[in-house]
């Protein structure tokens, strides 16, 4: 239990979680009105228009504007429960383990008074496991529109553009979903909308001069574009651990694959098809794998277990552990996997 002292000044929910679960597991979806907090509302709006007003568009990078809609990173107050009340209620609303959450974005979105009326339904990053929206402005005929009953494959990648291009073009939304009536949600300022946003069709209807805050979500410890508050400080102590650390003492630390380690990609190469095993992160140099390091991070996959666990799961002596120490600082050296106290 946290300190009096330092308890949450104010929340930035404030609904109920447990009354909105058995409709979330039944429809794939909740709209809770007036979910959001009067108090958190304010701050937010008047983060919204400090951002714009402070920020011209040429400083801003590519994510930063794209399909008609400039993208700002949510900053949260400091006396309030982000992050830990938001895990706390997003994961009780979706029954999703609170020990395993994070966000993996937190954007506010304001659309250009021209942006499409009609776009194409997308489907969010596989890290989007609970896409939730906030409504700030929302003109009166826009809508969400949500399709949680059809098509439900999980994106498995890092974007709704690559999902996209991944698909022939028979298996693009608007034709599979031509005749399906999606569900549609009127998200007031205020109100509060989440949906598995990594496997459901969804998109807003006559967005233009709308300002959303959406918030992503998830159980799986993915966060590629760094944006979960406890991200960066974990690799930074990690590093410390293993710089401070004998082989015998990182044997009963735990480890995880990092929680932005994008992908593994095994290409071949045109010298007599060799092969070539790269991992990915967000920002950074690629680095080269060996099959070994390759397979100690399918034998992690999502586990968060201790140095001489991972070895001996891998298959090699008990008795040697130590000796295998020195693969894995590697591993986590390029920032593949992270040591964890
Ligand atoms: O504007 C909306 O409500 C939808 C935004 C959305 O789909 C997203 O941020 O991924
Ligand atoms: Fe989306």
């Amino acid at each position: 239990m946290p300190d009096k002292a330092d308890a949450p000044k104010a929340t930035v929910f404030e609904f109920e979680p447990s009354e909105y679960a058995d409709f979330y597991r039944e429809n794939g979806y909740a709209h809770i009105p007036g979910g959001a907090s009067a108090e958190f509302m304010r701050f937010a709006l008047h983060f919204a228009e400090s951002k714009i007003k402070t920020r011209g568009r040429e400083e801003l990078s590519d994510w930063q504007f794209k399909d008609k809609k400039l993208q700002f990173l949510m900053e949260f107050p400091d006396n309030c429960d982000y992050p830990n009340g938001l895990y706390r209620s997003v994961a009780s609303v979706a029954d999703l383990d609170v020990e395993n959450m994070m966000i993996g974005e937190r954007h506010i979105k304001i659309y250009e008074g021209n942006a499409p009326e009609n776009p194409p339904p997308h489907k969010d990053r596989l890290a989007s496991e609970i896409t939730v929206g906030i409504g700030l402005k929302i003109p009166k005929n826009s809508r969400i529109v949500l399709y949680p009953e059809h098509e439900l494959t999980v994106n498995p990648y890092q974007s709704a553009a690559q999902w996209r291009t991944s698909l022939d073009p028979e298996d693009l939304p608007e034709q599979v979903l031509a005749g399906v009536d999606p569900v549609e949600i009127d998200m007031r300022p205020g109100d509060v909308v989440m949906f598995a946003g990594n496997s459901i069709y969804h998109e807003r209807t006559h967005p233009a001069n709308a300002w959303v805050l959406y918030m992503k979500f998830n159980a799986m410890r993915l966060d590629p574009i760094a944006e979960d508050p406890k991200t960066l400080p974990q690799r930074q102590r990690s590093l410390a651990l293993l710089a401070e650390s004998s082989d015998v003492e990182l044997l009963g630390m735990r480890v995880e694959v990092s929680p932005r380690l994008e992908k593994v990609s095994r290409h071949y190469t045109r010298q007599h098809w060799m092969e070539v095993l790269q991992g990915s992160i967000l920002g950074e140099k690629k680095f080269t794998l060996s099959e070994t390091e390759w397979a100690a991070l399918r034998t992690l996959d999502d586990r968060n277990i201790e140095m001489s666990d991972l070895i001996a799961r891998m298959g090699f002596p008990k008795q040697r552990a130590v000796t295998y120490v020195p693969f894995l600082r590697r591993l986590a050296k390029v920032g593949a996997i992270d040591v964890r106290d």
